[in-house]
């Protein structure tokens, strides 16, 4: 079973946020979904990670991205586990991709 190694700090209501979570969801990678406080002053957590109250959030390991664009970079460049990899090309094959 996968090391689940990401954390993901998001609201539900967020744009971003909503774009990181369809990301994963696309690339089938697990992560730790941490829902935090809709105002900013509530989200401690957000803050002793990243130093900073916006989100998402992004943890893996040592990196910690708090923009939505080096996230979506950061997924889109992350290695994929290869029975995923192989569910997905069957996927794109059924799509005539
Ligand atoms: N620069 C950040 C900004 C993201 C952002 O604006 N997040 C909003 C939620 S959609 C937020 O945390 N807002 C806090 C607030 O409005 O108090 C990014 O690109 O991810």
């Amino acid at each position: 079973m996968n090391q689940v190694t990401m954390r993901l700090f998001h609201t539900e209501w967020c744009p971003e946020c909503m774009l990181v979570r369809e990301k994963l969801g696309e690339l089938a990678l697990p992560y730790e979904s941490v829902v935090v406080p809709d105002l900013r002053p509530f989200r401690k957590q957000v803050y002793e990670v990243s130093g900073q109250y916006y989100v998402p959030v992004l943890v893996d390991g040592e990196t910690v991205l708090t923009e939505t664009e080096d996230i979506l970079a950061y997924l889109d460049e992350y290695p994929l586990d290869p029975k995923t990899e192989t569910l997905q090309e069957s996927q794109n094959q059924q799509l005539g991709r």
